[in-house]
């Protein structure tokens, strides 16, 4: 895969975001330094070291950048204007899709003015890729921002390969008709090879609707549709329709975490906080999805209840600051910030809260020291496409102590199944687990821990990023000239 200058990049990533943040230094100049969040440490180990491009947006309105190297990588930021992004990103992106494609937890807004954006924007990065990609070039499309670009892409250029992955749940058919856009939606994603996407559900409910939308739409294109399972015809071509749960590096945090100076780090913070007897953990970004209220009800429930003793417990809860425009998410964070601190006011003491609520982004040598210094880590969304902080939190736990308690509706439940497993919805049971973790035969610890330490080790990001590219572009050139293999819908994930 090279990128060879003035003939276009070979491989592209296409994504909302960059992987890179533009930084103020002191002395007022700018640099580019790489950028925490779920899809830029998904997929930066895997593309470094190859020579591709990555198209996206630098995160900053009103910005003409030009082109430039990262290290072997061609970055190739998309300019988005300040209504763009209140419009396409904080509008369809943030107050229409998310919503809608995580059960509606909050209500989705349908804005015309914001669908409109989101067109214009999407026709931006198709064109942008277009004219980075050479002949024949692979091409892989990230998320729900962008799902309009593989057939703006494919009209512009039959030749590439394209590829599509959502890193989100893909909704339950009834909430996704609610879409007033959703035939252009469904449309907009057939223009690729391949659409994955995290759990074979989600490429279930994505195949009756895109045979029920074009069944609907056209009755030529009804009577054609004699789709094989995990594939749709369309315009002639097969679009391949799979389940890949992403992973993580997991060696990088594996390695982190048995350098000396991170054990260390972490009885220092055990320490800082009154060498508590159990330490909790939550570390999310701030947003409704990830049930951050769930966990700090049970807690209250357990301490209500005395069937913990604040004096042997401390919880940290680390917040990474998310979409702060969007109401929605000033709503949830004031409404987080008071549950903290009425746990606080009822349960601590003067220089020992309950809870250590962190509303700040931290580095990665700080997180993983945080994963080694906490003995239960708390995963409770309401729903989360895969979750890869209780992957981290696996990875770090070489030592097979620890315990993790994690949604149902996460994606990650499917792999982790040796994690206490709870419904958010249920507060007594996740009350429950939580007090059943915290009480946890070491025996039974280490034997749940080691099953999840395996599961996570052995599947990590560049085994999903290479079955993802081999289902698009298989490397072996095929000489097999009748029908082609049927695709399993999930493939991989009923490898595990
Ligand atoms: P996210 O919703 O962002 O990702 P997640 O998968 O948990 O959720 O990834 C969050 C990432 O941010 C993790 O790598 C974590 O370490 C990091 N992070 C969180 N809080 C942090 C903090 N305070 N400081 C520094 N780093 C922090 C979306 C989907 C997920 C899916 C991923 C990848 O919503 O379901 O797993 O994409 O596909």
């Amino acid at each position: 895969m090279e990128a060879t200058t003035g003939r276009g990049a070979d491989f592209l990533v296409v994504a909302n975001r960059l992987p890179v943040d533009l930084e103020k230094l002191e002395d007022g100049t700018e640099r580019w330094r790489p950028s925490p969040g779920g899809l830029v440490s998904a997929l930066e180990p895997f593309l470094r070291g190859r020579n591709g491009a990555w198209v996206g947006w630098s995160g900053r309105p009103d910005l003409d950048l030009e082109s430039f190297d990262d290290n072997g990588l061609l970055m190739h930021p998309v300019r988005l204007s300040s209504e763009e992004v209140r419009d396409y990103y904080e509008g369809f992106s943030n107050a229409t899709l998310w919503p809608l494609y995580h059960d509606v937890i909050v209500t989705p807004v349908f804005e015309r003015s914001w669908w409109d954006s989101y067109v214009q924007v999407n026709q931006r990065f198709a064109d942008a890729a277009a004219a980075t990609a050479a002949p024949g070039a692979t091409v892989w499309v990230q998320d729900y921002q962008l799902q309009l670009v593989p057939g703006m892409l494919r009209e512009q250029r039959p030749d590439l390969r394209i590829g599509f992955f959502l890193h989100i749940p893909f909704p339950p058919v009834e909430l996704f008709m609610q879409l007033p856009w959703r035939t252009e939606v469904v449309r907009g994603l057939l223009g690729a090879d391949v659409v994955g996407f995290q759990m074979p559900l989600g490429a279930q409910n994505f195949l009756w609707l895109a045979r029920r939308l074009l069944g609907l739409e056209s009755s030529k294109a009804a009577v054609k549709v004699r789709s094989r399972p995990g594939s749709v015809p369309m315009d002639g071509r097969h679009v391949r329709v799979g389940a890949f749960p992403i992973s993580i590096n997991a060696a990088a945090f594996d390695e982190l975490a048995r350098q000396p100076q991170t054990a260390e780090h972490a009885r220092l913070l055990r320490a800082e906080m009154g060498d508590p007897h159990r330490l909790l953990l939550g570390v999310d970004r701030l947003d409704y999805t990830k049930g951050i209220d769930v966990r700090l009800r049970a807690l209250r429930e357990l301490l209500i209840s005395k069937r913990v003793d604040p004096a042997d417990l401390a919880m940290v809860q680390l917040a990474i600051p998310s979409r702060e425009r969007v109401e929605e998410y000033q709503v949830m964070r004031r409404s987080i910030e008071e549950q903290v601190g009425r746990l606080n006011g009822e349960f601590g003491r003067v220089g020992r809260p309950i809870v250590h609520y962190l509303h700040q982004s931290m580095d990665r040598d700080e997180l993983v020291a945080l994963y080694c210094a906490a003995d239960v880590m708390v995963v409770t969304p309401l729903r989360d496409g895969m979750n890869l902080v209780c992957k981290e939190y696996v990875a770090t736990r070489h030592g097979l102590d620890g315990a993790l308690v994690l949604s149902e509706f996460a994606g990650a439940a499917s792999e982790l199944t040796s994690a206490l497993l709870v419904n958010p919805y249920d507060l007594d049971g996740v009350t429950h687990a939580l007090e059943r973790a915290l009480t946890m035969d070491p025996r039974e610890e280490r034997g749940r821990m080691r099953a999840l330490h395996r599961q996570v080790m052995t599947h990590d990001v560049d085994r999903w990023a290479r079955s993802f590219l081999d289902f698009l572009d298989p490397p072996e050139p095929a000489t097999v000239t009748g029908p082609e293999p049927e695709p399993a819908i999930g493939a991989e994930a009923g490898s595990r």
